[in-house]
């Protein structure tokens, strides 16, 4: 008997998804988090050759970047970030009565960035929470994974792991993934007192230079971006403008690729 339509949809789906998670259950980066800092992350790391993983705990990549502010779907963007925006092919518009900002639609842009990330070879796992961090021989080594529905209903189901050599946490304001780290592992971070010193209220210039100042390896093979590097060192928040999210993914990468040679 020939294998109906639907059954050939649902093997081709389970086929192909095992074959994706399968040759990612190893990778070189496994990022935690799919925000504006992450995604640039991954595509720059993606286009060095670099192996990427992202796993996002929401259905739809792009973390705060959609709503733009208070939901109005805009969001700015600074002249020095305007580059990245470019290489991914996102649409600005330079802002009439305050030279060196742009405005650019947030949907596009998270859009934009999600699609830039895929397209350079990053692969996205979404509606994955990471749980805890693989921790041997007091290295960082990995990601331990659930589905974000089995952690919602707060099922009693086992993860699975992620094995890699460096990861990232772009997990946004909570840094959820040094917080593990600390909590857990018991690390010392290199940051004064040894632990994240928490994210201090907005001052959109001095924010927007910390994100980027404040992007960086805090354990060997831990490093942090975005909001979540600004909340382990105590930076300002910033609210709906996104050029040091955007740069901040550049840093970290190039931080990376340092480390693999690349
Ligand atoms: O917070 P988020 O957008 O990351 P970001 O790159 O950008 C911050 C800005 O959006 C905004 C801002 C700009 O001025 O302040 O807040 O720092 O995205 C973080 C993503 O991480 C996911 C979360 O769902 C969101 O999409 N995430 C958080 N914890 C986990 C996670 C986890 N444990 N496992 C998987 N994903």
């Amino acid at each position: 008997m020939t294998n109906p339509i639907e059954n050939t949809i649902s093997d081709a789906i389970v086929r192909c998804f095992a074959e994706k998670l399968r040759t990612n259950l190893t990778v070189d980066v496994a990022i935690v988090g799919g925000g504006p800092s992450a995604l640039v992350a991954a595509k720059t790391l993606a286009d060095a050759g670099i192996r990427t993983a992202i796993f996002e705990r929401k259905l739809a990549p792009g973390g705060g970047t959609w709503g733009g502010g208070m939901l109005f779907n805009e969001v700015v963007v600074q002249d020095d970030a305007l580059y990245i925006l470019d290489e991914f092919g996102i649409n600005h518009k330079p802002i009439e009565n305050a030279p060196g900002y742009h405005s650019l639609d947030s949907v596009e842009m998270a859009s934009g960035l999600i699609f830039g990330a895929l397209k350079a070879g990053a692969k996205i796992f979404n509606s994955v929470s990471v749980e805890d961090i693989v921790f041997r021989d007091e290295k960082v080594g990995g990601l331990v994974i659930n589905w974000t529905p089995v952690e919602r209903l707060g099922m009693h189901v086992d993860p699975l792991t992620v094995l890699s050599s460096c990861v990232l946490d772009g997990t946004g304001h909570p840094s959820e993934i040094i917080r593990l780290a600390v909590e857990k592992a018991k690390i010392q971070l290199d940051t004064p007192t040894g632990s994240i010193l928490g994210e201090r209220p907005m001052w959109v210039d001095k924010g927007e230079a910390s994100t980027v100042e404040n992007t960086r390896e805090y354990f060997p093979g831990l490093f942090a971006c975005g909001m979540s590097a600004n909340n382990v060192m105590g930076g300002y928040r910033m609210g709906p403008i996104f050029g040091g999210m955007l740069m901040s993914g550049k840093k970290v990468a190039k931080l990376i690729q340092a480390k693999f040679g690349k």
